[in-house]
């Protein structure tokens, strides 16, 4: 039986986001009309705050163009608010989690399937040893995890650079965390730009990740579209079969030089890299 074709998915960046791949100037409407000329299948978004977009609004223009909302960010959640799950203040971990919640709840009234853990993780804060920061960020992703899987949701926890996030950065890390918080409901979210910042081996890392990948994210070595870099995408591929990933690519990409030209370089590449079909 041929597997399925493969969702090729654009993340995108609610307008006013202080993410810093924000979707060129564009409205959501404007951008999901161009992500489906184009040929995505799917959309993901990072919001501005919860409920920003409006996850049923959301929702009915990504149907109207054949599209669906494959997953959410809790990114937002630090750059708009200042919460964390290793923040030092236990109260503002207990908001970061509530409003992981709230962010749920919008994927599911969305029709999203995941959402993802990065930048909500923070950054080392001197008053807080690092084997307590590890600590909290396990109690707080299992406390997402516990809700996401009353939910029939996933959370998906993505290794980011050290450059962006303070902790797990590699899948050997993540795995470690995915051990200690052990839901079926938490899996991993790899990307390519992290991984060649911070593994020795991006295929090996995708192997060492196994069937715990649930979504990848995929970007050449700048962040541009994939094709515009350095990197080689052959063996990525390879890991992907080995591996028998059965999820979405997502295009977490750099709109530049523009919208049409960087989102169209994406989708031709996994195309002609992938063609429809994974296996
Ligand atoms: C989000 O998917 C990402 O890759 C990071 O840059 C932020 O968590
Ligand atoms: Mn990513």
């Amino acid at each position: 039986m041929p597997q399925a074709r493969l969702p090729v998915s654009l993340y995108l960046t609610a307008p006013g986001s202080r993410f810093w791949t924000a979707s060129a100037p564009l409205t959501l409407e404007d951008a999901l009309a161009r992500a489906a000329s184009l040929g995505y299948d799917a959309v993901e978004i990072m919001p501005r705050d919860v409920d920003d977009p409006d996850p049923e609004a959301l929702r009915a223009a990504a149907e109207r163009r054949g599209l669906r909302v494959l997953g959410f960010a809790t990114g937002f959640i630090a750059l708009e608010h200042g919460l964390t799950f290793t923040h030092p203040d236990p109260d503002a971990r207990r908001q970061a989690v509530e409003m992981a919640g709230r962010c749920l709840e919008a994927a599911r009234r969305a029709g999203a399937s995941f959402v993802s853990v990065g930048l909500v993780r923070g950054k080392p804060h001197p008053g807080v040893l690092p084997g307590d920061a590890q600590a909290h960020l396990a109690a707080c992703v299992r406390e997402c995890g516990l809700r996401a899987g009353d939910m029939g949701l996933t959370i998906t926890l993505e290794p980011g650079n050290r450059y962006e996030t303070g902790f797990v950065h590699t899948v050997d890390e993540a795995l470690a965390l995915l051990e200690a918080v052990s839901l079926p409901s938490v899996l991993l979210q790899l990307d390519t730009f992290h991984m060649n910042i911070e593994e020795a081996s991006i295929a090996g890392a995708i192997r060492h990740a196994g069937p715990r990948l649930a979504h990848l994210h995929l970007a050449d070595s700048n962040r541009r579209a994939p094709g515009w870099g350095h990197l080689d995408f052959g063996p990525v591929v390879s890991a992907l079969r080995e591996v028998g990933y059965a999820g979405a690519i997502g295009l977490e990409i750099l709109f530049t030089p523009d919208f049409e030209a960087a989102a169209g370089q994406g989708i031709r590449f996994v195309r002609s890299l992938l063609g429809d079909r994974l296996a």
